[in-house]
């Protein structure tokens, strides 16, 4: 595949309703879209990296300066065999995962309608539909929160998960437990606690919580590895996994039970790939975490999620849980048993509404050799 051209769209895009979690509270989504073509075939890919360093340092401003600068010098006019030969060029990049996996997700769409293949197929997923969950932002209060809760219940979501932050924890769960005994239940403390303030948790251990998510900081597998014996309820890491081999040392550590795999945090979707099949081969259950994804990410979590070591549902929402108007032609829509279902058509199996685009798109860039 010959890259001859690549084009970048900074998006802001407004969300339904504000989200809210430990490291800020967001009303709008910022991502990168891109754009490459190649032998009269155009393919798409997301960089989830958001406006502020607020989940993790890379920002879309940091993506945008890395694709420009580092990445499209090393892609364009060249020929390109796949996603280990793009890996391969990008590897004297440090960090900026966010920004390498936009560009691999564009190949693998390429890759997938050159060849008339899924990218479900092409990954190797199993599932024509995969069970789905929502995250739920802090709310107003506990009540506030049941409430949000239950109107996603009725939608027929079946697993919640919803954001917590010191002092904001413990009273919320235990609300949402007792309002509804049998849900799947899950937390997502993003980094807030340190090993010591996170002992106030303790009673999240009598919730039957499916797991608690990155309580501690995202470079400190060290510490959940002391935290998680503590703790009855499995704990997952999200942000700390940046790479297979942080993968395989947080599961040698005994640092969490449950892998939360995102393509965009690891580098790519082969990296997500790769971790799976650790994950797999070591009887670690993995899930598919979420950016706030516009319908192009989405459709690339959900080929991702059909894998069959997906063991628990995915924070893969439909296309209304975050956005009024999204920019992909297709919108994802929630089946009654709580799953969506994977595109089949080739690659992301998505096509963009290029007035929605025109609409969110802040700044455009096309480069070429
Ligand atoms: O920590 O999983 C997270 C959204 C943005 C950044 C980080 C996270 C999230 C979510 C939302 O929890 C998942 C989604 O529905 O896309
Ligand atoms: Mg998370």
């Amino acid at each position: 595949m010959k890259i001859e051209q690549i084009t970048l769209y900074r998006l802001r895009m407004n969300l339904r309703s504000p989200f809210e979690t430990s490291f800020g509270r967001a009303v709008t989504r910022e991502c990168i879209l891109l754009e490459i073509a190649s032998e009269g075939i155009t393919g798409y890919g997301e960089c989830v990296a958001d406006a502020d360093p607020g989940y993790s340092y890379e920002t879309a401003g940091t993506a945008w300066h890395i694709l420009r600068d580092f990445i499209a010098p090393v892609v364009l006019g060249q020929d390109l065999t796949g996603s280990d030969d793009f890996q391969q060029r990008v590897a004297f990049i440090r960090g900026h995962n966010m920004a390498k996996a936009g560009l691999e997700m564009a190949l693998w769409d390429l890759a997938g309608k050159a060849d008339g293949r899924s990218l479900r197929q092409l990954l190797g997923g199993i599932h024509d539909r995969v069970a789905v969950g929502v995250s739920v932002g802090i709310q107003a209060s506990p009540e506030a929160l049941v409430e949000t809760v239950g109107g996603y219940l009725s939608q027929s979501y079946q697993r919640i998960k919803i954001k917590i932050k010191p002092g904001r924890d413990v009273a919320e769960a235990q609300a949402v437990r007792r309002a509804f005994p049998s849900t799947q239940l899950q937390v997502d403390a993003n980094s807030a606690y340190t090993l010591e303030t996170a002992q106030t948790l303790k009673p999240l251990d009598d919730l039957d919580l499916l797991l608690i998510e990155q309580p501690l900081d995202e470079d400190d597998l060290w510490d959940h590895s002391r935290l998680q014996p503590q703790f009855r309820t499995p704990l997952c890491l999200d942000e700390s996994i940046v790479s297979l081999r942080h993968t395989r040392q947080a599961l040698e550590m005994g640092a969490c039970r449950i892998i939360n795999i995102k393509a965009g945090r690891v580098g790519g979707l082969s990296q997500a790939v790769a971790i799976h099949d650790l994950c797999q081969a070591r009887g670690i259950p993995v899930w598919c975490g979420g950016m706030l994804e516009t319908g192009v990410g989405r459709a690339a979590n959900l080929a991702l999620a059909s894998l069959p070591n997906f063991a628990l549902p995915g924070d893969i929402s439909a296309t209304d849980r975050y956005y009024a108007e999204d920019i992909t032609e297709q919108r994802f829509v929630l089946n009654n048993d709580s799953t969506i279902s994977v595109p089949d058509a080739p690659g992301l199996g998505v096509t963009i509404n290029r007035d929605a685009l025109r609409r969110v798109t802040q700044e455009r860039l096309t480069l070429e050799r």
